[in-house]
Order: structure tokens, then C-alpha cells, then sequence
């Protein structure tokens, strides 16, 4: 069924602080919406949910922890927006209910999001931790095929497990985006931006240290942009090969996960 099939795409920016990623994201977010596509924006961390205030605190240096212990961290931001949980109605379907991200996606929502898993491994590594480590708990995480409340009717937990038999074992580890926008900046530029050096990563020999870690994430999916050109030059680089990548996934391209 070829119709079905259709999905929105799921695009990441990556890139140093202030290479321009949020604004950028907000540019594109306006122009699909003009163009009438269902998008949203998403960004890692998202600050908002408990984890993401562990990190926040992180990051502004009120808080301090191990390097594997905050590398976890950031990366349980990102499966908690990968699985729905049913809390409210009292059963926990994990894992075999559809994730929250492809939810979207298959629903035909073109997701932007302003940073995923490869900042997790750039950063990391940076401070020295090694690359296969930090890729490691965003491949795959071993969790329950299904998790039932039991203070539910039989018959609501029959319908349930029927339900979870015909959606089949999903994917396992975290989506692969169709699209890697790599906003390229000199750590050394991106230092003379404002609002610069006020968070814990936000210094130029660790920033040159990020730098070799993203090349070596580097693959086809990636397409690089110099960020150091005019806003406007960027945003019309960055509509043109984002409209080719939604086209792309309307037609049908698979869903994939990524590093497997
Ligand atoms: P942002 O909100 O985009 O400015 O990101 C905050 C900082 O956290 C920024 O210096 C990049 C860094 N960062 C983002 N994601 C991760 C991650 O998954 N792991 C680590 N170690 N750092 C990250
Ligand atoms: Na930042
Ligand atoms: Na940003």
C-alpha cells in the first residue's frame, strides 16, 4: 500500500554552539509550514521533563557529575521522547505501542530537530570517553516487550495484547534521520558570537576537540553547510535540500535505525 507508506522526514541539525542551529531550525519550520507540510520542532536536550533538568543544571554549572553518569543522561532525554507510554489509562504498553517520533513521522509530521544522538557521542568523546561507549545506550536498550498493569479488567489486558501482536516488534534503537544538517563553523568564529561561554562546553579547546569527533560521524545521510555565509544564504542552502529529503520520505523511503 503505497499511500500509507507516505511519512514526514526526520531531519536533525548538528553543529558547535552558535554555529546557528536554532535559529535556522525556526527558519525552515516556517518555511515547510508555508509550503502547508505538517512539521515540528523538536530539540535534544529538551529541557522541560525531569531528565532534562538534571541536564540544564549540568550544563549551567550548578551541578556536577561523572562524565558516563551526564552522557547517560542525555541520552535517556532521547528515548523518553521515543516510546509513548499509556500511563493514564493504567497500562503500560513499552515498547511494542509505536514510538512518539515515528508516531509523528508515520502520521506524515516532518520533525526538525535541533540536535540528536551524534552531540552525544561529539561531546563525549571530546572530553576523552571512547566513541564506541558513548554510541553504545543510543543503539539499542533492552527493555520489557510489554509491561501490564494489572489493575485493569481481563478482558481491557486481552485487547491490549491483541493489539500488540498485530503492531509487531518495532525497532529497537533510536531512528536514524533522513537528513544531517552540519551547520560548519570554525570553533574559533563561533566564539566571537554573542552570548558565548555561558554554558559548561562552551570553550574554544573543547569546541576544536567537538569538531574532530562530528567528522568522524560523518556519513551520507550528512550534508555539510559552511554557517560562516549570510543567515539568508544558509536558509535558502538549507530549504532547498530539506524540500528534496520531505519530498523523498512522501514517496515511501523507509524508516531505519540508527547505527545498525
Ligand atoms: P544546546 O541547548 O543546543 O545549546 O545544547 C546544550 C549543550 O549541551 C551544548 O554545549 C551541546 C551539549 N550537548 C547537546 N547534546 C548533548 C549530548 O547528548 N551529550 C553531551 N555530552 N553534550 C550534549
Ligand atoms: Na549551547
Ligand atoms: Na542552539
Amino acid at each position: 500500500n503505497h499511500k500509507s507508506d507516505s511519512r514526514g522526514a526526520l531531519i536533525v541539525l548538528e553543529g558547535l554552539d552558535r554555529s546557528g542551529k536554532t535559529l535556522q531550525s525556526r527558519k525552515l519550520i516556517s518555511y515547510l509550514e508555508g509550503l502547508s507540510y505538517s512539521v515540528e520542532s523538536w530539540r535534544f536536550p529538551d529541557r522541560n521533563t525531569g531528565v532534562g533538568q538534571m541536564i540544564s543544571s549540568y550544563l549551567a554549572n550548578k551541578s556536577e557529575l561523572d562524565d558516563h553518569a551526564i552522557h547517560l543522561l542525555f541520552s535517556a532525554n532521547r528515548w523518553e521522547k521515543r516510546f509513548v507510554s499509556m500511563s493514564h489509562a493504567l497500562c503500560y504498553v513499552l515498547l511494542l505501542q509505536r514510538s512518539l517520533m515515528e508516531n509523528k513521522l508515520r502520521c506524515g509530521t516532518t520533525l526538525i530537530v535541533d540536535r540528536y544522538s551524534f552531540s552525544g557521542v561529539a561531546f563525549s568523546s571530546a572530553k576523552g570517553l571512547d566513541i564506541e561507549w558513548c554510541k553504545a545506550p543510543e543503539m539499542g536498550l533492552l527493555a520489557p516487550d510489554l509491561v501490564l498493569y494489572l489493575d485493569i479488567p481481563p478482558e481491557v489486558i486481552c485487547s491490549i495484547i491483541k493489539f500488540v501482536v498485530e503492531v509487531k516488534a518495532p525497532e529497537m534503537g533510536l531512528l536514524a534521520p533522513d537528513l544531517v544538517l552540519y551547520l560548519d563553523i570554525p570553533p574559533e568564529k563561533a566564539a566571537e558570537r554573542g552570548g558565548y561561554g555561558g554554558e559548561r562546553y562552551e570553550q574554544l579547546e573543547f569546541q576544536r576537540k567537538v569538531v574532530r569527533s562530528y567528522q568522524i560521524l560523518h556519513d551520507a545521510s550528512w550534508k555539510t553547510i559552511d554557517a560562516c555565509l549570510p543567515i539568508e544564504d544558509v536558509e535558502k542552502q538549507l530549504q532547498e535540500v530539506v524540500l528534496d529529503c520531505v519530498t523523498t520520505c512522501q514517496k515511501g523511503k523507509p524508516l531505519s535505525q540508527l547505527w545498525s
